[in-house]
C-alpha cells in the first residue's frame, strides 16, 4: 500500500538584520497557509528562520539574546505553531535555542498535527571560528555562538496520519558529512528534513566558488545521501540578499533513488511541494508541482 504524505519545502527569502520578528513570522504564517492550501501536511522551513543569519556579525548583548529563543514554543513565535494546529499541519522548523542553564544551540524541531515536539536535534558539524577577524567584514561566528550538537542524530517516528515514517534532521553543514546520514541510516530513516543558509558567494570578496558550484554541493549532497540512505529528503534554503551577504536557494526534494522530485527554480521565498512516499513508485502525480 502506498505510504504518502505531502510536504511542503518553504523557502524563504532573505531576513535583514533591521527586520522585525513580527513581519517574519507574517511571512512564515502565508507560506503555512499557503501550503497547507495545497494539502501539505507537513511544512519544513530553514535553518535559523526566524532571523537574519546572525553568526555573520559580532553581535553581544541584549542583540545577541534577541536572537535566542528561551523555550520553544513561545510568545514570539506561538502564532505560527497554534496556526500550524489549527490546520493539523506539521513543521520542521531550525531557530537558535538558549537552555535554562544558559547553553546555546543552533537547533531545530519537527512538530505534529497536534504541535506536540516530535523530536529535535541540535546541529553537530558548526562551521565558521570562534574569534571574531578584524579584517572580514562579514564573519562566520556559529562556533562562538553555539556549542556543538549533544543529541546525537535522533531518529524519531512520525505519526499515523503520516504513515509513520522514520525521520531525522540535519541543519545545513551537516548535510556534507555523510556520517551524520549514516547514523540515521543505520536506524532505518525514511525521511530527513533539513534546513540551510548556504553563501551564495564570499560577502568579503575571494572568489574561490560560484553561486552554481555551491548550489551543485548542496543539491548533489542530498542526492547522494538520499540515494545512499534509500531515503526521502528535504532541503530547504533561505535564499536571498541579507545585508549584502548572498544566500544560495536551491531548495529541493529528492526520493530514495536520489531523484530530484520537485526543487526551487528562483532564490525567492516560494513553497515547493512534492507528495512523497518511500519509494519511487509511490511519488503522487502532482509530484512535480511548483509554486
Ligand atoms: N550555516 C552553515 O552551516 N553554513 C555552511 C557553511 C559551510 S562552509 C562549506 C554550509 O554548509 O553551507
Amino acid at each position: 500500500m502506498p505510504r504518502i504524505i505531502r510536504i511542503a519545502a518553504a523557502q524563504m527569502g532573505p531576513i535583514q538584520r533591521a527586520d522585525c520578528r513580527e513581519t517574519t513570522l507574517d511571512r512564515m504564517c502565508d507560506l503555512l497557509e499557503g501550503a497547507a492550501a495545497r494539502g501539505a501536511q507537513l511544512v519544513v522551513f530553514p535553518e535559523l528562520a526566524f532571523t537574519t543569519f546572525f553568526p555573520r556579525w559580532l553581535i553581544e548583548d541584549e542583540e545577541l539574546d534577541s536572537y535566542f529563543e528561551a523555550s520553544m514554543p513561545n510568545a514570539r513565535v506561538r502564532r505560527l505553531f497554534d496556526r500550524a494546529r489549527e490546520l493539523r499541519v506539521g513543521l520542521y522548523v531550525g531557530y537558535a535555542e538558549k537552555t535554562e542553564d544558559g547553553k546555546r544551540f543552533n537547533t531545530s524541531i519537527t512538530t505534529g498535527l497536534g504541535g506536540e515536539i516530535l523530536g529535535k536535534y541540535r546541529k553537530v558539524h558548526l562551521p565558521g571560528s570562534v574569534e571574531f577577524r578584524e579584517a572580514l567584514k562579514f564573519q562566520q561566528l556559529e562556533k562562538r555562538y553555539f556549542e556543538y550538537g549533544d543529541l546525537g542524530f535522533p531518529a524519531f517516528k512520525g505519526p499515523q496520519e503520516w504513515h509513520s515514517p522514520i525521520m531525522g534532521m540535519l541543519i545545513c553543514n551537516d548535510r556534507r558529512w555523510p556520517e551524520a546520514w549514516r547514523v540515521y541510516g543505520l536506524q532505518g530513516l525514511e525521511l530527513m528534513l533539513i534546513g540551510y543558509n548556504t553563501a551564495a558567494f564570499d560577502p568579503n570578496g575571494g572568489s574561490n566558488e560560484n553561486e552554481e558550484i555551491r548550489t551543485f554541493h548542496s543539491t548533489l549532497s542530498a542526492q547522494s545521501n538520499a540515494y545512499m540512505n534509500a531515503t526521502w529528503a528535504v532541503s530547504v534554503a533561505k535564499a536571498g540578499l541579507e545585508d549584502g551577504a548572498g544566500l544560495i536557494g536551491g531548495s529541493c526534494i529528492v526520493d530514495p533513488n536520489g531523484r530530484i522530485v520537485t526543487e526551487a527554480s528562483t532564490i525567492r521565498s516560494a513553497s515547493n511541494e512534492a507528495a512523497t512516499g518511500t519509494t519511487q513508485t509511490e511519488v503522487s502525480p502532482k509530484g512535480n508541482e511548483l509554486t
